[in-house]
């Protein structure tokens, strides 16, 4: 409909010119050729003084009404420690580029209303003219000079990469359609190794976990970066190219596949901040959502984010991502929460090439674990049963022979027994339900013994323990049954204390 009404009012407006030309044709002919001429030549000139006026008014009002969109003015500014130079730049362009237009914008029209066709009027004849051809080159290219030096300056500036010696924390971006995997270094500080054949469906970026930097990289949902700590983003794109945009910070680069690109930047305002700086502005101080008038206001809402700036394809749109700025230690403890990539979806299936093995900091934290179950269930009130579940003491199917990395748990049982004196324990063995019962208790019980000679050869007083087996009966329930580790639980530790 509005396509037709827009339709009509240009085919009546075709029609008013066309007829208003021919009323101009008849005028011509009933008062003559050239005092038409002279008229239509004048009122053509007073016509662009008018519209020069209104234009240069509509200008100046339209630049006051959006001011705060400039950039670094009102609630845009610049949310990084390079972002105001930036702004700067762009405003003195802005400056220089908006005097030159307001000049030669009067220049034009006012020249074409001052010079209209007057009987008689004769123009002055000047083939060249040295001085002038100087100025009209030497300004501009005076002013083109100094708007590319200063620019140059500042590119080099907000180009320029660390110094390996300098502090600086590395994350990495990669664009992928229609999504941006963000990839942050763990407790090493150092991104591991990618190579794009090992991208799998379960290997987005093709992550090396043979490279030890590899384990403890984590891609979290949101980019989070602490304030006033310099970052390098490395950005990569695994399709085609993307854009890594951060407009708050002004941040704007590349992500091309096969090129890395970079950026360094420095944000120096959390989110908090910058919320409240918009909290002054009456455009902020209006309702987030317009259907709920009670609702948070949009400077309450306000986030940062990343977005890509290439149009790289029909989802374009949907390559958003949060971004927050805290302080540090609200950062650390972000980092704390967050899990490595490996653990949390490699470590232990198939892709793993670390799946026999056991880790340092695994051992650790089994360790605990199994210290934490012995010293709860030896300071709790001798009324109930002391279990203490062994979680990490394997037997290879049907048989009473240890398997996979049983020594870490039994060397902790060892060290809780040397350290704890007074303590006597019974180790119970456990079998699964298939099978036969009476077969599963001989197995049961062999297991249990199996523990106890490991620790008597550990040099344990065998008169502190005592093995028993229970078959197929399901393990004494423990607080554990919900990890679902109870069901793979062949042996336990009954605490008894004199
Ligand atoms: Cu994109």
């Amino acid at each position: 409909m509005t396509l037709f009404i827009i339709f009509i009012v240009f085919v009546l407006l075709a029609t008013v010119i066309v007829q208003i030309s021919r009323i101009n044709e008849m005028a011509k002919s009933i008062r003559g050729e050239e005092q038409a001429f002279v008229r239509s030549n004048q009122r053509q000139g007073r016509y662009l003084l008018v519209f020069m006026i209104v234009f240069l008014i509509g200008t100046i009002v339209s630049a006051f009404y959006y001011k705060n969109y400039m950039l670094g003015y009102g609630p845009h500014t610049a949310a990084s420690e390079h972002g105001p130079m930036l702004d700067r730049i762009f405003n003195i362009t802005l400056l220089v580029t908006g005097i030159v237009f307001v000049i030669t914008h009067i220049a034009l029209f006012y020249f074409s209303y001052k010079y209209s066709y007057r009987v008689g009027g004769k123009a002055s004849f000047m083939p060249h003219d040295n001085k002038l051809e100087i100025i009209w080159t030497a300004i501009p290219a005076f002013a083109m000079f100094a708007l590319v030096i200063n620019g140059l300056i500042a590119w080099n500036k907000v180009m320029a990469d660390v110094d390996p010696n300098e502090e600086y924390m590395e994350i990495e971006a990669t664009g992928l359609q229609f999504s941006w995997i963000l990839r942050y270094p763990g407790a090493d500080g150092k991104l591991g190794t990618r190579d794009f054949r090992q991208i799998t469906s379960t290997n987005p970026l093709g992550q090396d976990w043979n490279d030890v930097k590899n384990l403890d990289d984590f891609h979290p949902t949101d980019l989070v970066l602490p304030k006033g700590k310099k970052v390098r983003v490395r950005i990569t794109a695994r399709d085609v190219l993307h854009d890594f945009y951060l407009p708050h910070f002004r941040v704007k680069m590349d992500a091309v596949p096969g090129l890395p690109t970079y950026f360094v930047f420095t944000p120096n305002m959390t989110t908090e901040e910058y919320r409240e700086q918009l909290s002054e502005y009456p455009e902020y101080q209006v309702p987030a959502d317009p259907a709920d008038p009670n609702g948070p206001q949009k400077w309450e809402v306000f986030e940062y984010e990343l977005a890509c700036a290439e149009l790289c394809g029909y989802g374009h749109y949907s390559m958003r991502k949060l971004v927050r700025i805290v302080e540090q230690a609200e950062y650390d403890a972000w980092v704390r929460q967050q899990q490595s990539y490996y653990l949390s979806t490699i470590r232990g299936k198939d892709d793993d090439p670390h799946r026999e093995q056991l880790f340092e900091f695994e051992i650790d934290e089994r360790r605990a674990e199994f210290e934490n179950a012995f010293n709860t269930m030896l300071a709790a009130p001798d009324s109930i049963e002391k279990i203490v579940p062994l979680n990490y003491v394997f037997f290879e199917t049907g048989s009473a022979t240890l398997s996979g990395h049983s020594s870490h748990e039994l060397d902790n049982i060892v060290a809780a027994m040397q350290s704890n004196p007074e303590v006597s324990i019974e180790i119970g063995g456990h079998t699964d339900n298939t099978g036969d019962p009476e077969n599963n208790m001989t197995l049961s019980q062999q297991r249990a013994e199996v523990v106890e000679e490991y620790l008597i050869s550990a040099g344990i007083d065998a008169e502190r323990m005592s093995a028993v087996g229970f078959g197929q009966e399901v393990p004494v329930d423990t607080n554990d049954t919900e990890s679902g580790r109870a069901n793979n639980r062949r042996t336990e530790l009954r605490i008894i204390t004199e």
